[in-house]
């Protein structure tokens, strides 16, 4: 049985959408993040040193990075499915996108969402004004005109064909979907951009979308 190491609100997300896609039976171990740091528990190194979400064990094999878990899955039980055919141009955007989702486009996102913290956190008096001059420059001198760069290469992605590979749904849009959920909700991916919206809408109206939710509770990025 293929178990899911599921962290609330977090990129296991999707692996339980491909699990749903593909229709396959799985267990799900659920984890919560610790609310004020948001990190995982320490259970989770028990199951991977990194301690990170996703991991899922498959008898005694136990992947984790959500490309690789997906790859696996795909590779062992897709028949076909949800990636395209070896040695077409369609296959070579696949393993981009698989990789270009957490190698280039979550970098930016993740320095969005620390220095948006060091702008809010306490910080003792003397210090709050100097961490938020500096946590602005950053903001506004790398990471808004990167993030930007990324959606703007995006939309023009999906203005030349239907999904992230080519003219049909793959595995590739799964991994695509955190990176633009989390632009959607604190990176100004809006109505600006709309083949990247009209992307979420797409995949949020899938019924094996709708049924991972029901079964990884609730999920703040969707
Ligand atoms: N590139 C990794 C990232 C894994 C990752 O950072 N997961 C987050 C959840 S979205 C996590 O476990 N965060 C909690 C922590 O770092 O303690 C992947 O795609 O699997």
């Amino acid at each position: 049985m293929i178990v899911v190491h599921h962290l609330n609100n977090s990129r296991s997300q999707r692996i339980l959408w491909l699990l749903e896609e593909l229709g396959l039976a799985y267990d799900i171990k659920k984890y919560q993040r610790d609310p004020k740091t948001m990190l995982a528990p320490p259970e989770l190194v028990a199951v991977h040193p990194l301690g990170k979400s996703p991991v899922i064990s498959d008898g005694d094999t136990v992947v984790a990075e959500s490309g690789a878990i997906i790859e696996y899955l795909v590779g062992r039980y897709g028949d076909g499915r949800l990636s395209p055919a070896p040695g077409t141009p369609e296959r070579l955007r696949y393993t981009y996108f698989l990789h270009y989702a957490e190698g280039s486009a979550m970098p930016p996102l993740l320095l969005k969402l620390v220095f948006d913290r060091v702008e809010t956190s306490p910080a003792p008096f003397f210090v709050r004004p100097i961490a938020r001059a500096i946590a602005r420059k950053v903001k506004d001198g790398f990471v808004r005109p990167q993030i930007r760069r990324h959606l703007d290469f995006l939309e023009g992605e999906l203005a030349r064909r239907d999904w992230f590979a080519g003219a049909d749904f793959s595995a590739a849009d799964i991994q695509m979907s955190f990176p633009l959920e989390a632009a959607a909700a604190r990176a100004g991916l809006d109505a600006q951009f709309p083949k990247l919206t009209g992307f979420l809408e797409r995949i949020h109206a899938r019924p094996a979308y709708r049924r991972a939710l029901e079964r990884g509770g609730p999920y703040d990025y969707a």
